[in-house]
Formats: C-alpha cells, sequence, structure tokens
C-alpha cells in the first residue's frame, strides 16, 4: 500500500478522537482517523457488557460544544445505559459528517517520527500507511482490557469473555452457571445486571470496594425542558467543581462539625443520585485518616444492613483502604443480590483460584462448574494504550524507554523527544480522572489552539522541553503526596497485578482538580507556549 499524506493523524473514534477530528476540520486541515474498532465511540463501543452505564449524569457528560447536538439529543435517564451512550456517538458523527475521515478496523502498532521530513508515520496491524505533521493520541485511558494470569483460562469449553470485550450479540444467563470475577465499578455494574436472569452466580472476589447508591430514575419531559433550559449552567457547574462533575466538595471538614451533623450529612448523600457521596463529601476524608473513618464506618454500617447474613457482609466491607481512596463504584440493589438464594460470594483471599478447568474453576477449596466465565478484571489503565503502540521518537528512542521509571508529560498533553505528538487524556492531565467528556473538551480546544497558532506562524515543529516535563511531573508528584489515594494500591496509581511490571506505585492522574489544570493551560497558551520548543 502506498504511504498517505495528512495535517493531521488521529488514533482513535472515541469521545475524544471524535471531536478532535470535528476541531482540526475547521482549521482546515486533512485529517485521518485510525480506529481499532468498526464504529465510533471508543469506551461505549467496547464495554457493552450488561448493565454498563454512567456514574456521571447524562446531561452532564454529552459534548457542550454543540447548541444544535444539545437541542436535538435527548437523554432518557439520569444515568443512562450503555446502548443509549453509544446511539449518541452514533448521532454524533452523523451529524458532523465524521466517519469519511475515519478508517475502521485500523489497528495502530508503530509510529515513527522523522526528524528530516519534520513528519510522523504511522503503521497499522493490516498494512496501511500515512504520514502526517501531527500526531494525536486519543486512545483512552481505560482501553486495554487486562485478562487475569490464571492458568488453564484458554483450557475452558464454556463461554468466557472480558467484559470490555463483550460479543454484539445479546448474551443469555437464563438458567446458567455463571462466574463473575472481579468487584471493581465494571464487576458491580455486571453482577447487579446477571444476577436477575442467572440460573446460579458465583462472584469470585479479590478485594472488596466501597460501593454506593446510584439512584438512577428516567428523565421526565418536563425535567428535559428543565434540563435543556438549564445546559449553560450545568456545565458551568462542571466547570468550577474539581472532577468537573455535578458534584464539587463540601467545604466544611467532617472533623469541623458535630457527630450528629456529619451522620446526616451522609446520611443526604447516601440517598443522593450519583457521586455526590463521593465528590461532594467533606473535603478532608481525602487527607484525614480521622475523617475517612468516619464516611468509611458510615458505609459500612449501611452495608451491613442490607446484606442479611453477616459474615457476607463482612466480606464485602474493604478492610484495607478507606472510602473513595479507590475509585467508588456506583450501585442498584449491588448488596441486596447477596441475599438471593441463587448468588454466592466466593472471597478469593480466604480460597484463591488455582486454575481454570475445562469445566469450571478450581479454587483452593473446591471445583466449581460454570456455563459462562465472565472477567471484570479492568485495564491497564493510562499508559497501557501507549504501551501498545511502538512510538520512535528523536534519534529513534521509544516512548517505552521514556517512560521507564513512569509517565514524564508536559502537562499530560506532550513528551519531551516527540514532537508535534499531542496526548489527549494523558497520563498526568487532569482528563485522565475526570467527568471525561468535559475534559475532553479542554484537552481538545487547547490542541486545537496550539495546531492554529502554529500554522498561523508557519512553524513546523514543537518539542516540550525535558525541564518543563520534569517540571511538571513533579508538580503532578507532588500535588497527589498528601491524598490517601496514594497509599492504596489501585490503578490511579499504576498497579495491575496482571501486567508485568506495573507493580510500583506510581501515581497517573492528576490530584490538583481540573480548574487548576485548567488556568496552567491557558497559562502556557497565554505566554506563547513556554516550556514547548518550537520552530
Ligand atoms: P478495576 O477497577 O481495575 O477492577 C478490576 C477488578 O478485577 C478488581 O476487583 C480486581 O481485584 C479484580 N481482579 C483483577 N485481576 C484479578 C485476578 N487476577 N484475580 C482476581 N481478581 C482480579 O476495573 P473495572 O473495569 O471494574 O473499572 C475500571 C474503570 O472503568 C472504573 O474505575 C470506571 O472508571 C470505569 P483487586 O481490587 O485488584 O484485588
Amino acid at each position: 500500500m502506498t504511504e498517505q499524506t495528512f495535517d493531521a493523524i488521529i488514533i482513535g473514534a472515541g469521545i475524544s478522537g471524535m471531536y478532535q477530528l470535528h476541531q482540526l476540520r475547521g482549521l482546515g486541515m486533512s485529517v485521518q482517523v485510525l480506529e481499532a474498532g468498526d464504529g465510533v465511540g471508543g469506551t461505549w463501543y467496547w464495554n457493552r457488557y450488561p448493565g454498563a452505564r454512567f456514574d456521571s449524569e447524562s446531561y452532564s457528560y454529552g459534548y457542550s460544544f454543540s447548541e444544535e447536538i444539545l437541542d436535538e439529543w435527548q437523554w432518557s435517564e439520569h444515568f443512562s445505559a450503555q446502548p443509549e451512550t453509544l446511539r449518541y456517538c452514533n448521532f454524533v458523527a452523523d451529524k458532523l459528517d465524521l466517519r469519511r475521515d475515519i478508517r475502521f478496523d485500523s489497528t495502530v502498532t508503530r509510529a515513527r517520527w522523522d526528524s528530516e521530513a519534520e513528519r510522523w508515520t504511522v503503521w497499522t496491524a493490516d498494512g496501511w500507511t500515512g504520514s502526517a505533521q501531527f500526531l494525536i493520541t486519543a486512545i483512552g485511558p481505560l482501553s486495554v482490557p487486562t485478562m487475569p494470569t490464571i492458568d488453564g483460562i484458554d483450557d475452558f469449553r464454556g463461554q468466557s469473555m472480558h467484559t470490555a470485550r463483550w460479543p454484539h450479540e445479546p448474551v443469555d444467563f437464563k438458567g446458567k452457571r455463571v462466574a463473575v470475577i472481579g468487584t471493581g465499578a465494571t464487576g458491580v455494574q455486571t453482577i447487579q445486571e446477571v444476577a436477575k436472569t442467572a440460573g446460579q452466580l458465583t462472584v469470585f472476589q479479590r478485594r472488596p470496594n466501597w460501593c454506593a447508591p446510584l439512584k438512577n430514575s428516567p428523565i421526565t419531559p418536563e425535567q428535559q425542558q428543565d434540563i435543556r433550559a438549564r445546559y449553560p449552567e450545568i456545565f458551568e457547574i462542571c466547570k468550577r467543581s474539581h472532577g468537573c462533575f455535578m458534584h464539587d466538595a463540601d467545604p466544611r471538614r467532617a472533623m469541623g462539625v458535630s457527630a450528629e451533623e456529619r451522620e446526616a450529612f451522609y446520611e443526604e448523600l447516601y440517598d443522593a443520585p450519583g457521586f455526590g457521596i463521593w465528590m461532594g463529601n467533606f473535603r478532608d476524608i481525602f487527607v484525614s485518616e480521622e475523617a475517612n473513618q468516619t464516611i468509611s464506618d458510615f458505609v459500612a454500617a449501611k452495608i451491613r444492613q442490607r446484606v442479611k447474613d453477616p459474615k457476607v457482609a463482612d466480606m464485602l466491607i474493604p478492610k484495607d483502604h478507606g472510602f473513595g481512596t479507590r475509585r467508588v463504584p456506583l450501585e442498584t440493589n449491588y448488596y441486596e443480590v447477596y441475599n438471593q438464594d441463587n448468588v454466592r460470594l466466593v472471597n478469593l483471599q480466604d480460597t484463591p483460584i488455582e486454575r481454570v478447568t475445562p469445566t469450571g474453576i478450581r479454587t483452593s477449596a473446591e471445583l466449581l462448574e460454570f456455563d459462562i466465565i465472565i472477567y471484570a478484571t479492568g485495564f491497564d489503565a493510562v499508559t497501557g494504550g501507549f504501551s501498545k503502540i511502538a512510538f520512535e521518537g528523536v534519534d529513534g528512542q521509544t516512548l517505552q524507554q521514556k517512560w521507564a521509571e513512569g509517565p514524564l508529560t508536559y502537562l499530560g498533553l506532550m513528551v519531551p523527544g516527540f514532537p508535534n505528538m499531542l496526548t489527549l487524556v494523558g497520563p498526568h492531565n487532569a482528563a485522565s480522572f475526570c467527568n471525561i467528556p468535559r475534559c475532553i473538551e479542554q484537552n481538545v480546544e487547547w490542541a486545537t489552539d496550539f495546531i492554529r497558532n502554529m500554522r498561523e506562524k508557519g512553524l513546523a515543529t514543537a518539542e516540550a522541553d525535558e525541564a518543563a516535563a520534569t517540571e511538571w511531573t513533579h508538580h503532578v508528584h507532588e500535588s497527589a503526596e498528601k491524598m490517601l489515594y496514594t497509599k492504596v494500591d489501585s490503578w490511579f496509581m499504576g498497579i495491575n497485578t496482571n501486567v508485568e511490571g506495573k507493580n510500583k506505585r506510581t501515581f497517573l492522574l492528576y490530584a490538583a482538580g481540573a480548574p487548576a489544570y485548567r488556568a496552567k493551560c491557558d497559562e502556557v497558551a497565554a505566554s506563547d507556549y513556554a516550556g514547548i520548543a518550537r520552530h
């Protein structure tokens, strides 16, 4: 195949790649998007498991940049389910006529910077090659699923799947013996759904998480009208809040109010929809062990109330980390599932899995037979998408080499030694943990302004300074230091027992919040892109 040339190549046609394509077209650029799937939507394309849905309020999640899209689209639930979100992505792709610049079924394998030509060359698994002045990664922070490293997985003769590689045809659980491994946000959503129809459901839990009620409901026509009228206000609330959610930390401290006031507030939060209990809680629960203990005790009591068997309740209460220090799964009757006769919880800390057999799973205590095994075992988070592609920068240095000691970025958007490459939602970028389209819009708009500015000035290359990147990386780690979540193993901290080398805690996100991040990005742009060498 002959090499095709473009102004920009974007890897990924999820929420960020789609918007970046639209924006760069606005600059009159020729753009090629390369997408591994056969449709748009990224996360919402791949994660088709039963029960997959938003934990963000639907109307706070959609793109905010187009009044037409806001006017024409209607969410049916306060926290919409995956099929509707995928429809939304397709609706936007149609509306903006995006597909003609997207090459589907195109898995990028390699991207190499050519210092002489001052361009990137990109290769896909099916033999396509193209080059462009700019390379933009829109590969998502949770796009590389990880299977557990358990012996015998391939021997299983029943049906088995990872939640993020779910079949496109519906899977029928009726009367089936089903296993779910993993109890993160995905496992929780899957379990509560599968339990409705499975003959027997066995949940294999290594470590429990602190879950809280989602409180989903349909959006009534009156609410819909109100939402339409309030869009500017909704996006303004998101913009001001730490994680761009509808919820922002309460200014009070848990330890600054009476026990009664604290308890009443926790009750209110537990009863309210969405992430309020996590994002809208007292601000000291993330930094003070004492404050954190009060909310952890409150949620533990709720679990005990909701789960009839005290031994099972105890298994479901985390002992190794406090509330909110790992991602809080939101749930609908999740705990009540364990009161059902068809559901059993296996604690892998007592009886670890020894192997998968042709007919089931053998733990240290017993052999359990299954028709279906579901792996809800998570992702090679944040850096995984980058490890999958052989990025070669200046002098052939690979990104793998550059990040051997952990990510080094400038604003989470550029990497020294990798000119003209912009990493949307990259590591150490506020977007890597955010009500993600809100931060994606900021990332994309910043990248677009950056490219526009280069084109206006007739500049060929831009590369982040090593010193500026080192300073940013230092700032990222320093601002996370006080946070309790840095003391806990999770994907926030770059830990994944199923990925070789992901066993040392290194913070992958950005702790100082989206408003501070946005201000810093704006400051860099206003200072004629200080910290970035351009010529
Ligand atoms: P997570 O949050 O990484 O959860 C993965 C789960 O799988 C978690 O309970 C793990 O237990 C469990 N796991 C992983 N490997 C194994 C092995 N080998 N054996 C047993 N159990 C295992 O991924 P999710 O998909 O749930 O959520 C990811 C994000 O997607 C989420 O935060 C949302 O923002 C959307 P562990 O806790 O490591 O002991």
